[in-house]
């Protein structure tokens, strides 16, 4: 059986040539809201990012991205350039 996440990511390819991927960061060191905007702000900065969901009791960052656009590296780094250490 085929699960709607799949069906989106597939319908997304054959309509754009190119998949939405999502992908789970965890980022050590956010702390407090300021933290959460800082993050969401810099990985928004990433061309080809088109969602960012910040989770700062959990420590984690959900980030949908155009894979044809940028890559985990690419975040990952955007991350880091505030001060934030970054698990995949
Ligand atoms: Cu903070």
């Amino acid at each position: 059986m085929i699960n709607n996440n799949v069906l989106d990511k597939i319908l997304t390819y054959l309509i754009e040539g190119d998949t939405n991927m999502d992908v789970t960061l965890n980022v050590q060191g956010m702390t407090c809201g300021h933290c959460e905007k800082a993050v969401k702000n810099a990985v928004n900065s990433v061309n080809g990012v088109s969602e960012v969901v910040v989770h700062l009791n959990d420590k984690k960052v959900d980030v949908v991205f155009n894979d044809a656009e940028t890559n985990v590296d690419a975040i990952k780094s955007a991350i880091e350039d505030q001060g934030y250490d970054v698990q995949v």
